[in-house]
């Protein structure tokens, strides 16, 4: 059956780097539409008219929103290469704890260190809440190559893109996440090792410039 996939995407977007990942690692061809969050198309609005965000899967015309409920759907629906969910109930529980994680912690946290204004109390209170989550992460992992243990799955998936984003919040927040959490780079290197992650994620430059611009827009230097 010939199939349709299409994804509105912003290539700086970690939430949309998950779902570039997940593609890759099941090798499923699709048009990539980058999309302009200041002006935002009809197609956007049409196929995600709760949250109007990116990313969105749109599979043989109809639309699936939420990165992570995205990177669950092409590991039900391209079954050829290896699950990214565990399949074991407990063990799919505790993958979707930890992504859950992630957007709940970190996102919240690194946006706190990203929007820093003021050096001193303000800076510390942001880099603690940061590098505490981010500790809380690399004891998680352990000693274990990926999170889900031998292969790369999707706990990996909803994580790494913030690898993109680490020179931003290391430089906002003066500190050195490799310093801090040396198990976290090495996991964040392995993972790069992957063609399907290295392909999809922008270089930490890029990403540090946007914020540079972000904040410059809104005020903050
Ligand atoms: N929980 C969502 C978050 C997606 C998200 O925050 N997308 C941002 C870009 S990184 C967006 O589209 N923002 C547009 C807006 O808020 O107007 C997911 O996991 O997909
Ligand atoms: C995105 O939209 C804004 C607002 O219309 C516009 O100023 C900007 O140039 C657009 N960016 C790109 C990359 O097209
Ligand atoms: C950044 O961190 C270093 C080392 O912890 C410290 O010596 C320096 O004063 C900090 N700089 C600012 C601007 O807070």
């Amino acid at each position: 059956m010939a199939e349709e996939v299409i994804l509105l995407d912003v290539l700086l977007s970690m939430f949309g780097a998950r779902v570039r990942i997940a593609l890759a690692e099941k090798e499923v061809k699709y048009e990539n539409k980058e999309q302009n969050l200041s002006d935002k198309s009809p197609l956007l609005l049409e196929m995600n008219p709760i949250h109007k965000k990116i990313p969105v899967l749109i599979h043989n015309g109809k639309p699936v929103c939420e990165s992570l409920i995205i990177v669950e759907y092409i590991d039900n629906v391209w079954q050829r290469k290896a699950p990214l969910l565990p399949t074991d109930p407990y063990q799919r529980s505790q993958a979707r704890f930890w992504a859950d994680f992630v957007d709940k912690k970190l996102y919240v946290a690194g946006n706190k260190v990203l929007t820093i204004t003021t050096k001193g109390e303000e800076q510390e209170t942001a880099k603690k809440e940061f590098l505490d989550t981010l500790k809380m992460l690399e004891a998680e992992l352990g000693d274990k190559p990926y999170f889900g243990g031998e292969s790369f799955g999707f706990v990996d998936i909803a994580l790494v893109g913030f690898y993109s984003w680490f020179h931003a919040y290391e430089t906002f927040g003066n500190f050195s996440v490799e310093a801090e959490c040396p198990k976290l780079i090495a996991w964040a290197k392995r993972c790069m090792e992957k063609e399907s992650v290295s392909k999809s994620l922008p270089d930490q430059k890029t990403v540090y410039e946007y914020v540079v611009q972000v904040r410059k827009k809104f005020g903050i230097e």
